[in-house]
């Protein structure tokens, strides 16, 4: 293994004519509703370095979406994945087990909030995690209603978009969509009208009693979010509500589902996120940061429901694959190893103190908030008004993709530009990171 120098370093325009190159090929072969953020074609991964194929060291404030926390090709990933390559690739656990699986599983009941009995079941992706343990409500409950959230994003399959909320890129033109799904308000406390004070009460009052209208309690199977909602804008909800969530799905035998494929794994400065307000999840889903990389994903829960559906009704040919398992096991023994919640905390502070300091400065920048090594900026017209800003998001992207920093917007109105950086980076890239953020505002 070659380590990447972590250092930025621009040897050619952005993107390079090699990268050019890659991507008039891709544009021939490759369908065009999958998009890429920045059309720089990788070669390397390390730490907090994107290494491209011109030559060019790019910061990696995206880590391929929160999936990348311990780092592209963290020393632990690489050599418990290689060792099981070698061993087999695949035998189906449904076909026949493997330790690995096990193992996964045993880890997510150590790590999962709460003391009571847990299982897990394992899948490939964030989607399908989301999916199953919708089947797993729903045979648990023997009821069909589920209830998401405003700005809620949950996958891009059929039921998972029916559970996101934005149309746009998601759901456009790919209906219908899965029946018996219900949104309702969140506690999005810079935009609530009575104020942040007053949002997590007023937020979960509001959605309490548009469920029990709506839908009634009794016909509720789940009530899924995401702790801190991702792709919605980084939306942390609003003191208070989640609590009110937890405890109506509690006196009322509905499922709690905390999606954290984002949130999870260290991210928020928590093995997860939901932990912050003392939440313990019924059912707790996971992906993207479990496995350093590798396609993994899982259910975990209380053993009483994870064990609800029947025996062979779920499952799937590559759900838990042993170098995916392989992987998680290297993932979580580096965030353990290097104790990667303390750094996320550390990205935190280091973050908001500069980000806050350049608010001071610029005042499109109408919110900083999220958690540990999952923050965001939200950009405004002007900070009365909170009129979304998306154009300043995009052009503050570009900015930072021209001079080597690799960031992401997220948010419903496009307005939010977030920063997910590998928990295993640098002090110094993460403030040159933040430095050519700063330098991208001036120019704006
Ligand atoms: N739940 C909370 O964040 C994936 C999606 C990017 P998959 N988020 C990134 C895109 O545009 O497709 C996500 C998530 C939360 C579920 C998912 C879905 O996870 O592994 O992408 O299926």
């Amino acid at each position: 293994m070659t380590a990447v120098p972590q250092e930025r370093k621009l040897v050619t325009a952005i993107p390079g004519p090699k990268s050019q190159e890659l991507q008039a090929r891709r544009l021939d072969a490759v369908a065009g509703g999958v998009g890429s953020v920045l059309p720089v074609f990788t070669k390397r991964l390390d730490g907090g370095i994107l290494e491209d194929v011109d030559g060019n060291r790019l910061i990696d404030f995206g880590s391929g979406i929160a999936v990348t926390s311990v780092g592209g090709s963290a020393e632990a990933v690489v050599r418990r994945a290689t060792a099981q390559l070698a061993d087999f690739t695949h035998t189906c656990f449904m076909v026949t087990p493997y330790e690995g699986y096990v193992e996964v599983c045993e880890a997510l009941a150590e790590l999962t909030p709460g003391d009571h009995a847990k299982k897990s079941a394992l899948f490939n992706s964030g989607a399908e995690a989301v999916e199953n343990a919708v089947k797993i409500a729903r045979a648990h409950t023997k009821r069909q209603a589920v209830v998401v959230f405003d700005h809620g994003y949950h996958g891009r399959t059929n039921l998972t978009m029916a559970l996101t909320a934005k149309n746009m890129p998601y759901k456009h033109g790919f209906g219908p969509f899965a029946p018996e799904v219900y949104r309702v308000p969140v506690a999005y406390g810079y935009r609530w009208p009575t104020g942040a004070e007053n949002c997590g009460p007023e937020a979960a009052a509001q959605a309490i009693d548009q469920i029990t209208k709506q839908i009634g309690a009794e016909n509720v199977a789940a009530i899924i979010i995401e702790p801190v909602l991702g792709e919605g804008g980084f939306i942390e909800p609003a003191k208070g509500f989640l609590p009110a969530i937890v405890k109506f799905a509690n006196d009322n035998g509905i499922v709690f589902v905390a999606d954290e494929i984002q949130s999870g794994f260290c991210r928020t400065g928590q093995w997860f996120a939901c932990e912050d307000e003392g939440i313990v999840p019924d059912l707790i889903t996971t992906a993207k940061g479990i496995a350093g990389g590798l396609p993994l994903a899982a259910v975990t829960g209380r053993a009483e429901i994870m064990d609800a559906a029947h025996a062979g009704g779920l499952g799937g040919t590559y759900g838990g694959n042993p170098v995916a398992c392989a992987g998680a096991l290297g993932s979580i023994e580096t965030m353990k190893e290097l104790d990667l919640n303390a750094k996320a905390k550390e990205i935190e502070s280091v973050m908001k103190a500069r980000l806050s300091a350049m608010q001071e400065k610029y005042e499109i920048i109408g919110d900083i908030r999220g958690r540990g090594a999952m923050i965001a900026i939200e950009l405004v017209k002007d900070p009365a008004s909170k009129t979304p800003n998306p154009e300043a998001a995009a052009a503050l992207a570009k900015a930072c993709h021209a001079e080597g920093v690799i960031v992401l917007t997220c948010g419903t109105y496009g307005n939010v530009l977030r920063f997910l950086p590998p928990l295993v980076i640098g002090e110094d890239l993460l403030n040159e990171g933040l430095d050519v953020i700063e330098a991208a505002f001036a120019t704006l």
